[in-house]
C-alpha cells in the first residue's frame, strides 16, 4: 500500500497472527495510512510451516518456530522503509498476538535484547536467545493430563471458571507450560522468561522483557480475573517459581516504556515513540470493533465468534471470561462456534439451490418463530454445546426428522443465532436499551440473515468495514495509550472513526416471539445434549 504521510502524529498496530504478521497505521484522525503484512509459509518459505504452523504426528501438538516470528518482524519493517514509511512520526504502537501461545526465552537473552546492534537484524542476533525454538500456539490439543491435574487442584472445573474465567483448555498457556516443564525439564530450567506470543512481540520494541497484559494474560488458565494476581493454587499446580518466570501483569492499556535505541538509530523511530502494551488478537478485535457496554459483536466467518462487553462475568464451564482490554475493572466473554458458515453453505447447497439469493427469499417467506420449529444443525462436535448432529423440532416439542426446504432455512438461522444468544447471556450479557448488535465477518453482508439476527437479540444490527481488527484495535489502543486516561476514554478518542452501518432493526413482534423461543431453545438444547454423541467426537472433550 502506497505511504500518504503527512502527518506528524501516526499509530501503529501489529498483529501477529497464526499466519501473518500484520499492521495497520492510522493518523491522528483515524484514517488507515498504511498497511503491510508478511506471509509465513510464501514469505519465509526456510521456516516450512503450512498455515504458520508445524504439526507434529500425533497430530496434537502444534507449534510455531518463534525465530520465524522474528525473522518476519525483520521483513517487515525493512518492506515499510523501502516503501517510504516515515517511522520518526510514529508516536506510539502497539499489537497483538494470537492467543495462548508461549515464548521460552533462553537465561541471558535479556541483556541480548537491551544491548542490540542496530547493524544487524534482530533475527541474527536473537538466534540463541530461546531456550525452545518452537514455542506451542493456540492450536496446540495435547494436554489433557495437564488440564485435569489442574483442574483437580483448583477444585474441579467449575472452580478453576470462576477463579481464571474458563475451565481448563488444552490450549491455555498454564497447560501448555506444565507440560513443557514436565517433559523439557533442562530447557525449562534454562528459561529466564516465560512470555505470551503478545507479550513476545511487545519486548522486542521494548529491548527488554514486556509484561503480560491482564486480558491475554486471562487466556492462561493461570490469572485470577478478579484480583488480577497470579492465582497461587493455578501457579503451584503448574510449575516452580513461575510468578519470576512470567512477571508482574499489568493492565492491557499500560505504556511500557519508549522504543529501544535499536529501533530509533536502525529505521528511525523517534526516542519518544511509546510502546503500549500488547494482548490477544481478540481483545484487540473487540478495540477495533468499538466495541461498547451493552454491544454484542458478532462475527459470521468460517466458524462464528461472539463478543461481549461485561460489567459482571459469570464465568461457565462454556466460553472465556478475559479482562476487558480498554477498560481493565471490566470484562469481556469470548465465545466460538465451530458451525458457522461452513453449516450454512451445506443447508443452502441443499435446500436453497446453491444460491444466497434463493436462502435469503427463504428466509424472507417465511414467518418470525418459524410456526415453532426449531432446529440444532452441528455437522461437526460444537464447542457450545458439546453436541453433534441435526436435531429439528415442531412446535410441540417432537423431534421430526424432514421440514420443507423453507423451514430448514429459517430452523438453521434462528437456531444459530438462539444459540449465539443464549450462551452469551449464561456468561452474564444482556440486552439493554440501546444494545447494538455488530456483524462483521463473510456472511454479514447478507441483510436478511442479519434481519433474523435483529430479530433475535431484538435488536439493531450494525456492520463496521474493518478487515483488520486486531491492527485497527491495536492502533487505537496505542492512542489512547498515550493519553491521559484518567480524563480521556477509549471512546472519547473514536470520535472521529467512521461511524458503524445500520442494516437492520427488530421487527415488532421479535421481542414477543424470541423470549419464549429461547426458552424453549435452552430446554431442548438439554434434550439434545443427552443424546448419544459418536465415539470419536468423545476425544475432542477437553480443547
Ligand atoms: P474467515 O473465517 O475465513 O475469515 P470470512 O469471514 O471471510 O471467513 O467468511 C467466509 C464465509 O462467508 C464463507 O464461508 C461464506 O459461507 C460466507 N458468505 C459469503 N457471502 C455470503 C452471503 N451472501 N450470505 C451468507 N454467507 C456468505
Ligand atoms: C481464542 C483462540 C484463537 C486464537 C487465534 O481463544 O484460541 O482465536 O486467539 O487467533
Amino acid at each position: 500500500m502506497a505511504v500518504v504521510q503527512d502527518s506528524k502524529e501516526v499509530y501503529l498496530g501489529f498483529d501477529f497472527s497464526t499466519q501473518q504478521l500484520k499492521v495497520v497505521a492510522i493518523n491522528e484522525d483515524l484514517d488507515v495510512i498504511h498497511q503491510n503484512h508478511v506471509h509465513f509459509d510464501s514469505q519465509l518459505p526456510d521456516f516450512r510451516t503450512e498455515g504458520g504452523v508445524h504439526v507434529a504426528a500425533d497430530g496434537l501438538r502444534i507449534t510455531s518456530p518463534v525465530l520465524m516470528w522474528v525473522k518476519a518482524l525483520d521483513l517487515l519493517l525493512d518492506k515499510m522503509q523501502k516503501e517510504g514509511f516515515d517511522f520518526s512520526s510514529v508516536r506510539a504502537l502497539s499489537g497483538s498476538g494470537q492467543q495462548h501461545g508461549s515464548v521460552y526465552w533462553r537465561t541471558g537473552a535479556s541483556r541480548t535484547l537491551e544491548q542490540l546492534d542496530p547493524t544487524f537484524s534482530l533475527h541474527q542476533q536473537l538466534q540463541d536467545s530461546f531456550a525452545v525454538g518452537d514455542s506451542p500456539v493456540w492450536m496446540d490439543s495435547s494436554t489433557g493430563p495437564q488440564c485435569e491435574r489442574l483442574q483437580e487442584a483448583a477444585g474441579g472445573a467449575a472452580k478453576l471458571a470462576d477463579l481464571t474465567g474458563s475451565r481448563a483448555y488444552e490450549r491455555f498457556t498454564g497447560n501448555q507450560i506444565a507440560k513443557m516443564c514436565q517433559e523439557r525439564l533442562q530447557d525449562f530450567q534454562d528459561t529466564e522468561r516465560i512470555s505470551l506470543v503478545s507479550s513476545f512481540a511487545a519486548s522486542l520494541f521494548l529491548g527488554a522483557y514486556a509484561a503480560i497484559d491482564y486480558s491475554d494474560g486471562s487466556g492462561m488458565n493461570l490469572l485470577d480475573i478478579r484480583t488480577k494476581k497470579w492465582s497461587e493454587v493455578c501457579m503451584e499446580a503448574t510449575a516452580p517459581h513461575l510468578d519470576r518466570l512470567l512477571g508482574t501483569p499489568l493492565p492491557s492499556v499500560s505504556v511500557l516504556g519508549p522504543v529501544s535505541p535499536y529501533w530509533v538509530r536502525r529505521f528511525g523511530f523517534s526516542d519518544s515513540c511509546r510502546v503500549v502494551a500488547f494482548t490477544g488478537d481478540n481483545p484487540a478485535s473487540l478495540a477495533g470493533m468499538r466495541l461498547q457496554q451493552g454491544d454484542i459483536a458478532v462475527s459470521l466467518g468460517t466458524s462464528d465468534t461472539v463478543f461481549v462487553w461485561l460489567q459482571h462475568p459469570r464465568p461457565a464451564l462454556e466460553g472465556h471470561v478475559l479482562i476487558n482490554p480498554v477498560d481493565w475493572r471490566h470484562f469481556m466473554a469470548l465465545l466460538c462456534f465451530k458451525n458457522g458458515s461452513l453449516t450454512r453453505e451445506r443447508v443452502r447447497n441443499r435446500c436453497a439451490e446453491g444460491s444466497w439469493e434463493v436462502f435469503s427469499a427463504a428466509l424472507r417467506h417465511t414467518p418470525l418463530g418459524n410456526n415453532g420449529y426449531i432446529g440444532f444443525y452441528f455437522d461437526v462436535l460444537e464447542i457450545l454445546p458439546r453436541a453433534v448432529g441435526i436435531h429439528i423440532f415442531d412446535a410441540d416439542d417432537n423431534k421430526v426428522s424432514s421440514v420443507s426446504a423453507e423451514v430448514e432455512v429459517r430452523a438453521l438461522v434462528e437456531g444459530q443465532f438462539l444459540s449465539r444468544r443464549l450462551h452469551a447471556e449464561r456468561l452474564g450479557y444482556s440486552i439493554i436499551p440501546g444494545s447494538r448488535v455488530l456483524a462483521t465477518g463473510g456472511a454479514s453482508c447478507n441483510k436478511d440473515i442479519l434481519q433474523v439476527l435483529s430479530d433475535v437479540f431484538n435488536a439493531p444490527v450494525y456492520t463496521i468495514d474493518v478487515s483488520n481488527s486486531a491492527c485497527l484495535g491495536s492502533a487505537y489502543r496505542a492512542k489512547h495509550g498515550v493519553l491521559d486516561q484518567s480524563t480521556v476514554s477509549f471512546f472519547d478518542i473514536l470520535k472521529k472513526a467512521p461511524e458503524a452501518r445500520l442494516v437492520a432493526t427488530p421487527q415488532p413482534t421479535a421481542q414477543q416471539v424470541y423470549n419464549l423461543m429461547l426458552q424453549r431453545y435452552g430446554q431442548l438444547e438439554k434434550r439434545v445434549l443427552q443424546e448419544p454423541r459418536p465415539s470419536n467426537a468423545a476425544a475432542n472433550l477437553i480443547g
